[in-house]
This record gives structure tokens, C-alpha cells and sequence, in this order.
């Protein structure tokens, strides 16, 4: 009943500045009572360390800030394998979404046949062949699956990584031509907006679960917050319309807990900078707290 908490103030993966506040955005709206009060014993490892100067990007360099994305993400890796190892539960605060680079083959030292649930409006395996931006966040979860630049996936050693029949992504409604091309390649499952429209949270989930835990030994959830509507996540760094509502996402969580399945989770995106009153921060704890067995009634 231990969780470790590890925060990851990193914005390199991303555009917009602010996105290093997220961890203690999150700890601010009482991350730790909420968990305690469920009866968890809280080990905060408080941040790992970031270059605070920002290193400019070199003309022609196509990833942005390669360099130090990549030793964050071995040092995340690293700590998040130890946490593990302990028999603890590792929840990381992001930070950009680059950070599930090293949250994911961290878990992976330890649960060799991982299933992801990656709750996104987009859906971010772009390479650094199909990249627009640049920006890696938009290529974590290609990189974990192995494609995608060599300093990327070998992160964490670049013989551990998903089976992309163990991978859904949900929320989607952002997607680059080039990772259309991918998802279809490499046969992932994306439950989109429509589909949640079309079917409901509780037949995408059901049909979600199943597929993670389809001869895997536990489950990664990877949350964007930017997988919510705008309206009740309004700080993160490049909002869509259209995401899922509040109960929608609640309801997800709380399947989650009933079916007992995670081994680990990150929370990531959050930028109080763009925010009102903490109001994304907050609802990312909300959204932990169901994560985690409460319960409305
Ligand atoms: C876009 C945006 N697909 C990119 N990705 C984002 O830059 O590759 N992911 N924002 O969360
Ligand atoms: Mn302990
Ligand atoms: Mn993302
Ligand atoms: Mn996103």
C-alpha cells in the first residue's frame, strides 16, 4: 500500500512554457490528503533534477532539446525501476508527456509483458521522420513501442518495449497524417471521440481493458490532460475541443480501480501557467482520487 510519488518538471518536449510547474501544481491541491486519506502511505521523492537553462535548439536540429529529454529520462527510468523493485507504486507528475518515455520502460524493467492505457487528444507516435514541431512529446509513445529516433528508444534499453496489441489509446481527436499511417501499420487500438460518442465510456473501456490485460501481467495508465474537454482542463499546452467530459473521465477511472489492474501511472501536461485557479492541477488530483478507490457514495 505505498505509493512513490516522482515529480518531473520538464517542458523540453513541449511548446508552450509552464509545463515544469505541473508537479507541484498537482501536490498544491492536496494530492497527498486525498491519498492518505484512502489509506495509502505516501513516499514523495520530490523532482528529479532539470537544466534550467533552457538550451537553445540548434538551426537544422530537428528534435528539440534531444539531449537533455533523454538524461531526464534515464534518471526516470532508473528511479521509477528502484520504486518498483520496492514493491511500491510508482505515480509520476509531468512535465511534458516526454516523460513517459522513462515512467514506461522504468515499469517495463519490472513487468516485461506491460499493457498502456494512454488517455490523449492526441496520440502522440510521431518519429523523427513524420514530426511537424519537433517537439518529442508528440513521440513518446512511439518510442516506447521502439520506433523513432535511436537516443529515444534505446532509453531504458531498446529491447524493452510494448506490444502494440497491448496498447490503447482513448480520447483521441488530433491526429497527424504520419501517425495515422502508423497506428493502421502497427495495429493499434484508438478508441476516438466518436467512438466514445457512439458507444459510451463503459463499452470503450470494457473493450480497452480487455485488450491491455490480454496475456500482459499489469497496466500502465499514461493521462494527458489534454485528453479532457478544454472546459474542465483548460491548463495544458495545446488544447482540442470536443474531449471527454468530467463524469466520462471519472468513470474510466473508476473502472479502473474496480478491475484492479494498474501497476503504475503519470498524470502529465498539466501548466498552471495557462490555467484559472489551479483548476487543471485540481482536477487531476480529482481524477487520482478515483484512480485510487473513492468513491461517491
Ligand atoms: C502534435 C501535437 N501531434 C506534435 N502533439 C501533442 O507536435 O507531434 N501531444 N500535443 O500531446
Ligand atoms: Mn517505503
Ligand atoms: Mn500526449
Ligand atoms: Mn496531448
Amino acid at each position: 500500500n505505498n505509493i512513490s510519488i516522482i515529480g518531473v518538471p520538464l517542458q523540453y518536449g513541449a511548446d508552450r512554457k509552464g509545463v515544469d510547474l505541473g508537479p507541484d501544481a498537482i501536490r498544491g491541491a492536496n494530492l497527498h490528503e486525498r491519498l492518505k486519506a484512502l489509506g495509502f502511505n505516501i513516499d514523495d521523492l520530490g523532482d528529479l533534477g532539470v537544466q534550467r537553462m533552457m538550451t537553445v535548439p540548434q538551426e537544422g536540429e530537428k528534435l528539440k532539446h534531444l539531449s537533455e529529454i533523454k538524461r531526464v529520462n534515464e534518471e526516470l527510468c532508473d528511479r521509477v525501476a528502484g520504486e518498483m523493485g520496492k514493491g511500491h507504486f510508482p505515480l509520476v507528475l509531468g512535465g511534458d508527456h516526454s516523460i513517459a518515455i522513462g515512467t514506461i520502460k522504468g515499469v517495463l524493467q519490472h513487468v516485461k509483458r506491460l499493457g498502456v492505457i494512454w488517455f490523449d487528444a492526441h496520440t502522440d507516435v510521431n518519429t523523427h521522420e513524420t514530426t511537424h514541431s519537433g517537439n518529442i512529446h508528440g513521440m513518446s509513445l512511439a518510442a516506447v513501442l521502439g520506433y523513432g529516433h535511436p537516443d529515444l528508444v534505446g532509453i531504458g534499453g531498446a529491447e524493452n518495449k510494448l506490444n502494440p496489441e497491448n496498447v490503447v489509446i482513448i480520447g483521441a481527436r488530433s491526429i497527424d497524417p504520419g501517425e495515422r499511417t502508423f497506428l493502421k501499420e502497427k495495429g493499434i487500438r484508438v478508441f476516438t471521440m466518436h467512438d466514445i460518442d457512439k458507444c459510451g465510456m463503459k463499452q470503450v473501456m470494457e473493450e480497452a481493458i480487455e485488450i491491455v490485460t490480454n496475456g500482459t501481467d499489469g497496466v500502465h495508465l499514461s493521462l494527458d490532460l489534454d485528453g479532457m474537454d478544454p472546459g474542465v482542463a483548460p491548463g495544458v499546452g495545446t488544447p482540442v475541443n470536443g474531449g471527454m467530459s468530467y463524469r466520462e473521465s471519472h468513470f474510466a477511472m473508476e473502472m479502473l480501480f474496480e478491475r484492479d489492474i494498474l501497476v503504475s501511472a503519470e498524470f502529465v501536461e498539466v501548466n498552471p501557467m495557462l490555467d484559472q485557479h489551479n483548476m487543471t492541477a485540481i482536477t487531476a488530483v480529482e481524477l487520482i482520487g478515483s484512480v485510487f478507490g473513492e468513491r461517491i457514495l
